[in-house]
């Protein structure tokens, strides 16, 4: 299996997965900076030039969570994802799109309003923005909270890809200070993120 990859972006959590599972994978790193990702030979690979894409065999895969969710799939013998037909299943799959769907959009949306020049920040327009962004999340994190109800992980009581694609989330809103009064979140996040697959997913 092949990897495309740049640290800090979506790419991360595949890799991170690809660590847990301790499986061989071939990383190839592309420099966003450089604009690797619009050569032609990446283009063939992702159209739209966008990290990450995982090649299996003969199957080319694009969407981080797709790749996550085939990744855990594939190597059952691991028990990251719970068994096809579970009971665990449903909120495996619940976890895994409420992440990718409800809450990386809320964190992005913020996310981008950082990444303004400060002239716009401060634009009333923005500010409006901005406290909009925030009341749609906070709801957000609480029906995380809930669901983690105290609890280590999301599903069940073992580690699955769908901590994964979550705390990989909840680390960038953690970053950017948006689970301040969401201890439990914060805990969640230092507790996964301190696993050794996370450092190497992380580093160049
Ligand atoms: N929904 C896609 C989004 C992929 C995406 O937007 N990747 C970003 C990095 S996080 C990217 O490659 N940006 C580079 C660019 O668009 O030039 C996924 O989850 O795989």
């Amino acid at each position: 299996m092949k990897l495309y990859f740049a640290p800090r972006t979506r790419a991360v959590r595949p890799r991170w997965l690809l660590e847990e599972l301790g499986v061989p994978y071939e990383l190839v790193r592309l420099d966003l900076a450089r604009q690797e990702n619009s050569t032609p030979a990446y283009l063939a690979v992702h159209p739209l030039g966008e990290l990450p894409a995982l090649v299996d065999g003969d199957v080319t895969l694009l969407e981080s969570l797709a790749i996550c969710l085939h990744l855990a799939d594939r190597f059952p013998e691991k028990h990251l994802a719970p068994p096809l037909g579970s009971v665990e299943r449903g909120p495996y799959y619940q976890w895994m799109a409420f992440a990718e769907l409800t809450l990386d959009p809320a964190v992005m949306a913020l996310y981008r309003h950082v990444q303004l020049p400060e002239e716009q920040k401060d634009s009333a327009h923005s500010n409006a923005e901005l406290a909009r962004h925030r009341a749609r999340l906070t709801p957000v994190l609480d029906v995380v909270r809930a669901g983690l109800g105290g609890r280590e992980f999301l599903v069940g009581q073992s580690f699955t890809a769908a901590d994964v694609v979550m705390a990989s989330i909840l680390h960038l809103a953690n970053t950017l200070k948006l689970l301040d009064g969401h201890p439990q979140l914060v805990e969640y996040v230092r507790r996964h993120t301190q696993r050794p697959a996370v450092r190497k997913a992380a580093s160049g």
